[in-house]
Parts: structure tokens; sequence; C-alpha cells
């Protein structure tokens, strides 16, 4: 089987973006692959977070995931802050990385611009450390939105030049980008990608959103003056109320356009709210029962931490001794 790889950060309460860009895929992929998911908490402290806010993000992340149907038996979702050798890792690849590839990404553009006063030589690095989260698996498949694309392309570069140097340690990882679902929008500006951090809380819907909330956003969600259900340049709105309402329910766009001949958007965006709150209702069921069992919780990350570990150091050696270190 080949080696399935992703990771999500704890960065706020999971969306819908996150869900149909990236999770749906993860539980999809574990029939197929061995399937190694983390949780990247590393990468969170690139933004100023809340010390007490923090630790209930992790957990609740944790129980979201799992609650999406991640299964502990077949796959490994672990802490990545309790495996060492990603912070390591890191380090090493920092070594191999060009300040001017780091500086052609979009995603540390975007975030400097939003945290002026806290542009941190972690938020311009993320990169080799995401890199090194994927390479220490040797994954295979990285299933990801379509935001990350740039991201997975650097750590390809970087796995191509390590290897140039010193042969094939480095499996060269391929993105998994879903032709549905990859960029979600934000429903309040739909020519931003839903985020966990956006502001504007009617703009993103949240995995453990109430059944009310999740249809009163979907009601408030901009589109355009047209009233005319189809997918078109202009209609960046109605567009992404597409693409989510194909994704869950598996319609194509023709047959989206058909159903909805001489309907309002009204009933379109009631049609799309009923449908994620469908989607999203078992999820926040198996949240609430997960999130109550702390114990059961800590059972799942340290069996997984512990195997995680015990993988990615075989790939974190083989790199030390081909640099020169002495093990
Ligand atoms: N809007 C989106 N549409 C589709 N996929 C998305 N992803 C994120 N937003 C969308 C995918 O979700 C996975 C996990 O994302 P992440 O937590 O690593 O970081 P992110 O991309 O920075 O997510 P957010 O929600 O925008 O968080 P903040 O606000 O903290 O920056 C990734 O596979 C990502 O592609």
């Amino acid at each position: 089987k080949q080696i399935a790889f992703s990771a999500i950060q704890p960065s706020g309460t999971i969306t819908l973006g996150n869900y149909l860009g990236a999770i749906r895929n993860w539980v999809t992929m574990q029939n197929e692959y061995n399937c190694i998911y983390a949780l990247a908490d590393l990468h969170t402290i690139t933004v100023r977070q809340e010390p007490a806010q923090m630790r209930k993000n992790i957990l609740d992340a944790y129980a979201s995931i799992l609650a999406c149907g991640i299964d502990t038996e077949k796959s490994l979702f672990f802490i990545q802050s309790h495996v060492h050798t990603h912070a390591e890792m890191a380090w090493v690849l920092d070594c191999y990385t060009q300040f001017g590839e780091l500086s052609r990404m979009t995603q540390f553009k975007d975030k400097s611009a939003k945290h002026a006063d806290n542009i941190n030589a972690g938020l311009f690095t993320y990169p080799s450390l995401m890199a090194g989260d994927i390479l220490l698996y040797q994954a295979d498949k990285v299933p990801v939105g379509a935001d990350q694309q740039q991201h997975i392309e650097i750590t390809r570069d970087i796995a191509t030049r390590f290897n140039g140097l010193y042969g094939n340690v480095f499996k060269i990882p391929e993105g998994f980008i879903p032709k549905n679902g990859a960029r979600v929008m934000s429903l309040q500006d739909p020519t931003k990608k839903m985020s966990k951090s956006d502001e504007n809380v009617n703009g993103c819907v949240h995995l453990l959103d109430s059944p009310e909330a999740i249809m009163r956003k979907f009601k408030r969600a901009i589109t355009d003056s047209e009233a005319h259900v189809h997918y078109g340049e202009g209609k960046d709105g109605i567009n992404n109320l597409m693409g989510i309402y194909s994704t869950i329910t598996g319609l194509s766009f023709e047959q989206i356009e058909h159903d909805f001949e001489g309907k309002g958007y009204g009933d379109f965006k009631t049609a799309v709210g009923e449908a994620v709150v469908e989607e999203l209702r078992p999820i926040r069921e198996r949240y609430e029962s997960y999130i109550k069992d702390k114990a059961y919780l800590e059972e799942c990350y340290r069996k997984a931490d512990e195997i995680a570990l015990k993988i990615s150091s075989r790939t974190m050696n083989k790199v030390m001794k081909k640099i020169g270190f002495i093990l």
C-alpha cells in the first residue's frame, strides 16, 4: 500500500472548507492507503496563541477529526509536537531551503499582511516544517486543499535537492487535491477562501455549528442580482454554493442547474444549507461523545505518537547520517 500523509492546524474550529477540501479525503483514503495524519500544533504558534484556548483547540480538533471518521485502528493520528523528529527535521530542512524560494510563498505574503505586528521567522519557514512533516513518513500522496499546492511544490523541490546531494533519501510526494471542494470560499466574500480565522462569523461554516446557525449563514450568503442558478463568470457566490452542494450530493453542475431551473436563490440556499446540515449532523453528534472522554482521546494519541516517532526516526537517522552527523 502507498502512504498518505496530511495534517491540519488546530488553530480554531475546523471549517467546512477544511472538511470538504481535505478531511473527507482523509477518511475515504483509509481503505486504500496506509494513512498517517497529524494535528499540526507546532505550526499554529506562527500566529500568537492564548495558552488555555490553545489547549482547548488541540483537544477539540482531535475529537472533531475522529468524529469525521478517522479510524485509529486503521490510521495513525498523532500530535505533531509530541513527536520530536518534526522540529528536528524542520531545522535540518531550513538549511536546505533558500530564502528566495520561501519569499515567494503566497501564504507567507498573505499571513504577514494579516499579522503585520508579528512577522516572525517561523511564519517565514513554515513550509520547511511542513515539508519535514511529509518527508519524514516517505509519503506518496498528500491529501490537501488547493491552497496548499504551492507548499507541496516546495516540499518536492526541497526533497529533490536533498536527494541530489545525498542519494535517494526522500520519497518525492504528490499532492492529492480533490476535483470538487478543493477551494471552498467565504460565504460573505466569495473571492476569499473560507478560513478558520475569518473574523466575519457569517463567512465561515464550522464543523460544530448548530443546524440553525448553518441555515442562517447559508441564507445570508452573498450571491448576485441575477436570481438564476447557473455556474458562470462573475458569479463567485453562486459558483461557491454550487461547488459545496455538488461536493456533498455528488450531483454535477449541469444536474444542479437543471434541478433549480425556474427557482430563485432562496430555494437554492435552503437546499445547500440542508445538505450541509445533514452532512455535518453525525459528525457533531460523534464529537459530543468523544470530547467528553478525554481519557480515550489521550489513549488514541499516545499510541499514535509512539508509532509516529518510530517511523519518523528511521528517516531522521538516515538524514543525519547522510549529512555527516555522528549518531
Ligand atoms: N477554504 C478551503 N477550501 C478547501 N480546503 C481548505 N483547506 C483549508 N481551507 C480550505 C485545507 O484544509 C487543510 C487544513 O488546513 P490547515 O489547518 O493546515 O491550514 P489553513 O489552510 O491555513 O486553514 P485555515 O482554515 O485557513 O486556517 P487559518 O485561518 O488558521 O489559516 C489543508 O489541506 C487545506 O488545504
